[in-house]
């Protein structure tokens, strides 16, 4: 049976290996059974620049690759921690790049994609940090600097960030409900898939609204699976 998988929020690092053993087992075992695989960003704890490359990246790379070679379409969207995915990365392992807000036809069914962190509009510090880091002239000019001093900066970003999460409450950090009713409206969709809260549920709004929450990966993968049929399951990979 035809079959979608979505995944987000792997926060692939190296001080972390076993999120990379759990991703290279899925991509080698499980996604080469889905017709597309949907990236929904945070694959890399932090990303600062597609030139940058350890063995970590590489392996990455070449698993997405090589599942784009089996005829599984690889789609990414961005995640708040590896905004700076670009161009040659998708170039380099076959990967099609997503804007923010992305409506997909899945099995005849109108889905709205996102990574999520857009619909926390609460959390009004990292919506403020947002805007100024998505502007342009602000990613060339980081992407210009030395890789060590981008490295210094992203670490003194994930320093502040850290310390400011521990005094926002989880209703801040978690989607604006009437943003979310609004988005559905907006896009004229009745279901979206997101990651970034790490809270893996099913949420039913009424009247007729489904919005399904990516889990993140840690002991276990998090996978959703959409077949032909329109039915969903969440996997762990060890299925
Ligand atoms: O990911 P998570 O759940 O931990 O936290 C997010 C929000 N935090 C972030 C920051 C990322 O974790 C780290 C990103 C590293 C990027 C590397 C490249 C950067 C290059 C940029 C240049 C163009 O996204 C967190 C949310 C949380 O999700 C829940 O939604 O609350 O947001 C924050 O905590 C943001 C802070 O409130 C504000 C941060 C201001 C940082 C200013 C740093 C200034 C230092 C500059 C030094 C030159
Ligand atoms: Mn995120």
């Amino acid at each position: 049976m035809r079959k979608t998988y979505f995944i987000a929020d792997l926060h692939l690092s190296e001080n972390r290996p076993h999120l990379t053993k759990l991703f290279c087992d899925f991509m080698r075992n499980q996604a080469p059974q889905a017709e597309s695989l949907y990236i929904l960003g945070d694959l890399f704890d932090f990303w600062i620049g597609d030139d940058e490359s350890s063995p970590l990246i590489e392996e990455v790379k070449a698993e997405i690759k090589c599942l784009s070679q089996q005829g599984v379409k690889c789609y990414f969207q961005h995640g708040n921690r590896d905004f700076l995915i670009g161009r040659q990365f998708a170039q380099d392992c076959d990967l099609t790049l997503l804007p923010t807000y992305q409506l997909i036809d899945l099995y005849g069914e109108k889905i709205l994609l996102c990574h999520g962190d857009t619909l926390c509009i609460d959390d009004v510090t990292y919506q403020r940090y947002r805007k100024k880091v998505h502007q342009k002239w602000c990613q060339w000019l980081f992407l210009c600097l030395p890789l060590k001093v981008r490295l210094t900066i992203a670490e003194k970003i994930r320093a502040k960030s850290q310390a400011d999460k521990q005094h926002k409450s989880t209703e801040i950090m978690d989607v604006n409900p009437d943003f979310v009713l609004q988005t559905f409206k907006q896009f004229a969709v009745k279901k979206m898939i997101h990651g970034h809260t790490h809270r893996q549920n099913i949420h039913q709004i009424p009247p007729h609204f489904t919005r399904i929450v990516l889990g993140d990966w840690g002991e276990t993968a998090s996978i959703l699976v959409v077949n032909e049929q329109g039915q969903i399951q969440f996997l762990t990979g060890n299925e």
